[in-house]
């Protein structure tokens, strides 16, 4: 295969922002940096504020009805998001930009599964939000789906765009090189991790748990088991539910 073509075929995250200098920010460390440097995946940033008419290029405007802040218009937006899908139609590959999504607390909630549904695609569109967000009409005329990063306020949709691409793209083919660390997830699937230890075996009079230094993969294997299920069932009763619902419709 072709660099050409490899880079052609690479999951693609286009991300509409007002602060395109927040981007790759530390994605561009690490795991997803080493994987954006070699081509695994590519980010292209938008700025929003391109798509401005006036000379005081401006995005946003009071809210009809009155009430605090400002509302990102939604003529601008959608010239952005055409934009986008305009280019990635017409350059070639044949090949599809992925859902649009906006970040916002008001979305599904993203989790392992939906971060694994979004790998599985040809890419993303993230629009990040300011102010007091957009237009709910921009939303509904370019069929924006939306996705939270959980129950908090933020005072911009970046650092959830930048969540989301970090449990995303570490789940594309070749970004974790370890095929066993990838297993091991999927091996405690929908439990919290077992706890882990490392050198030195004694620290402050703390002893690592025998049984990892007995060299018994299988004891091992069971040890963790049953400390990931203990920390789930106490920490995470949700958690816990759906992964006994789980185990018990797989008989
Ligand atoms: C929370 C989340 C998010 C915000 C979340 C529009 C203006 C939204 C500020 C933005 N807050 N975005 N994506 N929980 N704030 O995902």
């Amino acid at each position: 295969m072709t660099a050409e073509k490899n880079k052609a075929n690479s999951w693609a995250a286009t991300v509409l922002t007002l602060f395109p200098e927040m981007f790759p920010g530390p994605l561009g460390q690490s795991l997803a940096g080493k994987a954006l440097k070699s081509g695994i995946w590519r980010l292209e940033t938008v700025d929003i504020r391109d798509f401005a008419r006036d000379k005081h290029r401006s995005v946003d405007d009071a809210p009809f009805g009155g009430g605090p802040g400002m509302v990102m218009r939604p003529d601008i937006l959608a010239a952005a998001v055409d934009h986008v899908r305009t280019e990635t139609a017409e350059n070639g590959t044949g090949e599809n930009a992925g859902p649009v999504i906006y970040l916002s607390p008001r979305g599904r909630r993203l989790d392992q599964a939906l971060a694994r549904e979004l790998a599985d695609r040809d890419g993303l569109v993230l629009i990040c939000g300011r102010f007091e967000g957009v237009d709910q009409r921009a939303l509904e005329g370019r069929g924006i789906e939306e996705v939270s990063v959980g129950d908090y306020v933020l005072s911009g949709g970046e650092t959830a765009a930048l969540v989301l691409l970090d449990a995303v793209v570490r789940l594309l083919p070749g970004v974790i090189g370890d095929a066993a660390a990838l297993e091991e997830e999927s091996f405690a699937q929908g439990l919290l991790e077992y706890p882990q230890y490392t050198r030195p075996q004694v620290w402050e009079g703390r002893e690592v748990p025998e049984v990892l230094t007995s060299g018994h993969h299988e004891k091992i294997r069971a040890w963790r088991l049953a400390r990931a299920e203990e920390l789930t069932k106490a920490r995470r009763p949700d958690l816990w539910d759906r992964y006994l619902r789980a185990a018990k419709s797989r008989g």
